[in-house]
């Protein structure tokens, strides 16, 4: 297992719409068990392909205390969603930085698991948010895109400058 880099906005790969997965090789069994545990050391509660740089629509979540519930989604569809919610949401691609956005609140979705095999899933409260979070991911949108463009614009100044600190740390 490894842990993976994460790409920090505003990386123009965050940009890059996903492609399906069409083989479920060995290859796709290794990215699932490097992202899950680059999730978990973060911490984070979900991780798209996206965002380590995979552009191949794969997601993972776990919003379990215990870390022993990871749920893999490939090629997710919403095939059914009802219901406005609010909720402060995060993203470890843009750390520090936590905003409402508005999602629907019952979503339906189909997926493949890590096997190929294909499931529907009913989602409600965080679970809906996170999928929904994610799903963005694959298609190439970070979720400060859903803000005002004076809240995004500051929301980028900060992490080029926070990420320029780092850089000038590391001399
Ligand atoms: C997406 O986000 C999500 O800023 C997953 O400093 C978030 O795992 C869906 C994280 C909220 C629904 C609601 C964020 C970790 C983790 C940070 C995450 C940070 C450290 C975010
Ligand atoms: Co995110």
């Amino acid at each position: 297992m490894a842990l993976l880099p994460i790409l920090q906005y505003p990386d123009p790969r965050l940009h890059t719409v996903a492609k399906p997965v069409k083989v479920f090789d060995h290859a796709l069994q290794k990215l699932v068990a490097d992202m899950a545990e680059t999730m978990y050391d973060a911490p984070g509660i979900g991780l798209a392909a996206t965002q380590v740089d995979q552009h191949i629509q794969l997601i993972v979540i776990d919003l379990s205390k215990e870390k022993n519930d990871l749920l893999v989604l490939v090629n997710p569809r919403i095939i059914a969603e009802s219901g406005h919610q609010d909720y402060e949401e995060g993203c470890l691609s843009v750390p520090g930085i936590y905003e409402s956005v508005t999602r629907a609140e019952f979503i339906t979705v189909e997926a493949e698991d890590a096997q190929g095999k294909t499931f529907k899933l009913d989602a409600d409260g965080l679970l809906s948010v996170c999928i929904q979070h994610e799903m963005d991911h694959l298609k190439g949108k970070v979720f400060v895109e859903y803000l005002s463009p004076l809240k995004r614009n500051r929301i980028r100044s900060k992490m080029i400058k926070h990420a320029r600190e780092i850089e000038r740390n590391s001399y």
